[in-house]
């Protein structure tokens, strides 16, 4: 009996030992998962221009998305995260290289056509994740450009998603007010017939093609401002296309499309461990919802495919239960960057807006330095992993590539991606101390609870979208904690904290930010 008891403590000891030794190299309790030593598969899903308060659990107006707010609820809230930038390419490459997009001149809003803006020899979030045996898909959006300048559309285009770490692509190339309005399944359009070939221009019409100038009688949506080239599906685009008839997407189906795609992706690979970045499409304009969504969320369009978003984030998750994969999977929800009503159609965002308030309590917009423009929802949710949380911590899309490499041991370094793991899976309080944040080429410092806008030329508002800027010919200087919505400059009263923060800025941006080439609705 003596020796039995002997045994047991001896053997307890080990286990504390173990168990210690793991937690001090981590210096965090280490999850479930993590103990067992598995590789869990990880999802991103990332929604196009969702805003801060667009999702239920971010404002206090009626939810229109009970499946998300479930991510949130039963996972890390973080009320301070950011995508990089108030728009969606320069955000798009920070969160799959981990580096600011203002480092990279090409990344900015994309034309349909544009080269690919990723250097294929860069680190990147899919390539990592291979090293470490995953296998890696992107579905739905890319808008980071293709091929290397006059891409060809009736040949393997490349390289794409496939050349910077992705197995399996199926991708729209821009967005879905942009032309090509076609699906690419690992380089090569779906549905191309040999004798109808693509032709693609963003400067000039191919003879005879209707458009939303010459043809409005044709147009079932209305274009407000832009977007008035080639009619595709009623509908008028950003570009001139020309052929790839039966090759062209539908719209009102796109959200099931990729939706299917996803589905059938996750339930193709059970075996080893997946990386997913599924990509919606989502409240982007132009506003398809397909007729089991319209009229679900009485605010028009706009709200209508936020709640078809929000059903495609349920059957996902519905999909990983059934089989029997959602305890393995560490699931990221976020957005590319801050809401916009009108973004260039008539849809009726704006008139039946009612009290529903996509930003929430921020300032601004998309295209906006203001809050608004790049805090967005950002959740991270794993079952039976993470303990439900709200945290305040400051972080970034930007940190996405750097934690999970902590989490698989990828080994990969990018300066401006920091490894918050344990902050990510809310076990740490203490994220960032300071972040550049991104709007149209301009940039902005947050550091600790404040913001610091220099002084940028430009329009107060975007009078097409309703939107205000950010721009001022003076400093701003924000107190977040104090004041969320950026009603008191405190640029004068404060002048050591602007200091402060602009020599903070300085040292990471370097002194030239105010040359820049606004890019705001060209
Ligand atoms: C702008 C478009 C806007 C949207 C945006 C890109 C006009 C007038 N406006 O140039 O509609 O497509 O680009 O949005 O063309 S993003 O979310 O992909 O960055
Ligand atoms: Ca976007």
């Amino acid at each position: 009996m003596k020796q039995q008891i002997q045994q047991f403590f001896k053997g307890l000891c080990l286990v504390i030992l173990v168990a210690s030794c793991k937690t001090d190299s981590k210096k965090v309790t280490p999850l479930k998962t993590e103990i067992a030593d598995k590789q869990p598969n990880i999802l991103i899903i990332y929604t196009d221009d969702l805003g801060y308060g667009d999702v239920g659990v971010y404002t206090n107006t009626k939810s229109l998305t009970p499946n998300i707010d479930k991510l949130a609820n039963e996972g890390v809230r973080f009320t301070n995260g950011y995508a990089s930038s108030a728009t969606c390419t320069p955000s798009r490459y920070a969160l799959l290289t981990g580096s600011y997009p203002w480092r990279n001149r090409d990344a900015k809003i994309l034309p349909g056509t544009a080269p690919l803006v990723i250097d294929t020899a860069q680190a990147t979030l899919p390539k990592m994740l291979k090293s470490k045996g995953y296998d890696t898909a992107v579905i739905g959006k890319w808008h980071l450009g293709l091929g290397t300048g006059n891409v060809n559309w009736n040949q393997q285009v490349s390289p794409g998603p496939n050349e910077v770490g992705f197995d399996y692509s199926y991708i729209m190339a821009a967005t879905q007010d942009r032309v090509p309005t076609v699906y690419l399944k690992n380089g090569l359009v779906e549905g191309l017939e040999k004798d109808d070939p693509i032709q693609i221009n963003y400067d000039t019409n191919f003879d005879g093609e209707p458009t939303g100038i010459d043809n409005p009688e044709l147009m079932t949506m209305k274009w407000h401002h832009g977007h008035n080239s080639t009619i595709i599906n009623g509908i008028p685009r950003i570009g001139y296309m020309k052929g790839g008839t039966k090759a062209r997407w539908d719209d009102i189906t796109m959200a099931d499309t990729f939706l299917n795609e996803a589905k059938n992706y996750i339930k193709g690979h059970k075996k080893q461990p997946f990386f997913l970045y599924y990509a919606m499409q989502q409240p982007h304009v132009p506003r398809t919802p397909h007729p089991r969504f319209e009229g679900t969320s009485g605010l028009g369009p706009r709200g209508d495919v936020i709640v078809e978003a929000d059903w495609c984030v349920g059957e996902l998750l519905k999909t990983l239960k059934e089989e029997g994969l959602l305890e393995n999977t560490v699931v990221f929800f976020s957005s590319d960057n801050g809401p916009v009503l009108n973004d260039g159609y008539y849809d009726d965002a704006v008139e039946k807006l009612g009290d529903h308030k996509p930003w929430g309590d921020l300032r601004g917009g998309k295209y906006s330095l203001y809050e608004a423009g790049t805090r967005v929802p950002f959740i991270m949710y794993w079952k039976d992993n993470i303990q439900p949380k709200v945290s305040d911590a400051l972080v970034s899309q930007l940190d996405v590539l750097s934690s999970f490499s902590e989490l698989v041991d990828g080994n990969v370094t990018v300066k401006d991606s920091e490894s918050l793991w344990p902050v990510f899976t809310g076990r740490e309080n203490k994220g960032r101390d300071a972040l550049v944040i991104e709007a149209t080429s301009r940039t902005a410092l947050r550091m600790g609870d404040w913001l610091m806008i220099p002084p940028y030329k430009g329009p107060k508002i975007e009078k097409q979208v309703n939107i205000e800027l950010g721009n001022s010919n003076d400093f701003q200087l924000y107190n977040l904690k104090e004041d969320v919505s950026q009603t008191k400059n405190l640029a004068e009263s404060n002048p050591e904290k602007l200091n402060e923060l602009i020599k903070a800025f300085e040292k990471i941006r370097g002194n030239d930010y105010q040359k820049v080439e606004q890019l705001i609705l060209k």
